[in-house]
């Protein structure tokens, strides 16, 4: 008997032990950084600290933070032949839930801020179950802007969805400002591909832009004033005819598109960077004052793509990351404390693109 409560003993001291250490480790690094993959930092990324993997399979992108700055939500799939679904995370537990039907493809979601009880995001189940097919690159490389995008808005755990956008054509990319006054998405119902607001019910429908070209991947910033998104706007004959041509196939050749900044009612347009690459996923820095974004500018060959910053007005142009392979889809926690991006880095498999976590130091 003396045995057993020995025994006992040394069980209950060891687990108190691994709490210990635990809960230190939890105040030395906050909860939801540890650290574990700083070796995949790089010498010149001096933004990054406790750097933490949280997916580790397959393309996960897109991951944006619930407005508590405790969850995540993103697109992923695994394979070729499977399509993106709707996934969140739930940074201190690390537990994961599909919180799309399944079916179809889907892209872009955003937990509906401020109350996260709901999310929105696009997809094609309604049209079509079925994983539609990739789209045919014998045009070069091009985005496949599926027709049958719609925007829903569901409960947070993926229950009672709703649609709010019912016109044909691309309805997508919608983010949500943190105030939850308005809905900022990319919509084809005028003809061309425009930046719309809408209330988060998906009434009083305002279009923004109106220029010939592609328009879309908007983002209010944090006070809700400004919308920060991507452009490209056919210039020559030739480019028209061509933006023209794959438009009416639902189709983007993502060259050359530039950052600008507008008021969220539409006016003050200003383009913020000039340069031959692929510029998109603008963010706005916790201050609103600098703007995180993806480019490939850096490579003649436009393969390898990085995060930059660079203030609101185009000035103070700097490069944050510098592994050779794809860094995209950067954003900040509402709370300031953290940023999250998408990397090919320490992937298990060519093509795989994982999420990570850091904090972020001046
Ligand atoms: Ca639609
Ligand atoms: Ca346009
Ligand atoms: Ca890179």
């Amino acid at each position: 008997m003396t045995k057993y409560y020995h025994y006992i003993l040394v069980i209950l001291l060891a687990l108190g032990t691994l709490t210990l250490m635990r809960w230190n480790a939890l105040n030395r690094y906050g909860s939801f950084v540890d650290g574990s993959a700083n070796e995949l930092i790089d010498k010149k990324e001096k933004h990054f600290k406790n750097l933490k993997q949280l997916t580790f399979r397959g393309e996960n992108a897109e991951a944006y933070f619930s407005s508590d700055s405790k969850k995540l939500i993103f697109q992923s799939h695994d394979g070729d032949g499977a399509c993106d679904q709707i996934y969140t995370m739930d940074l201190k537990t690390g537990k994961i839930d599909m919180v799309s039907t399944g079916d179809g493809v889907t892209t872009c979601a955003f937990f509906q801020y401020p109350k996260n009880e709901k999310i929105v995001y696009a997809s094609t189940h309604h049209y079509d179950k079925k994983c539609p097919p990739k789209p045919d690159f014998s045009r070069g490389y091009v985005w496949k802007l599926y027709e049958s995008y719609d925007i829903f808005s569901a409960n947070s755990d993926g229950s009672q969805i709703k649609q709010i956008t019912n016109e044909g054509g691309y309805d997508a990319e919608a983010t949500v400002a943190l105030d939850g006054s308005r809905i900022v998405y990319t919509s084809i119902v005028s003809g061309d591909l425009e930046i719309w607001t809408m209330n988060t019910d998906g009434s009083d429908k305002r279009m923004l832009t109106n220029k010939l070209g592609y328009d879309g991947g908007a983002f209010f910033s944090h006070d809700a004033k400004k919308i920060i998104w991507r452009a490209f706007y056919p210039e020559t004959e030739k480019e028209i005819k061509d933006y023209k041509g794959l438009i009416s196939e639902s189709l983007i050749r993502p060259m050359n598109l530039q950052l600008r900044i507008m008021n969220s009612d539409g006016t003050d347009k200003q383009q913020i960077t000039f340069n031959e690459g692929a510029n998109f996923a603008p963010y706005f820095f916790p201050n609103d004052k600098r703007v995180i974004f993806c480019s490939n500018m850096a490579d003649p060959k436009g393969r390898d793509f990085d995060l930059w910053a660079v203030n609101i007005d185009g000035t103070n142009l700097e490069r944050i990351t510098h592994f050779n392979g794809f860094d995209g889809f950067p954003v900040f926690s509402p709370n300031g404390k953290y940023f999250v991006f998408a990397s090919n880095r320490n992937q298990a498999k060519r093509g795989d693109t994982n999420i990570f976590i850091a904090e972020w130091q001046n």
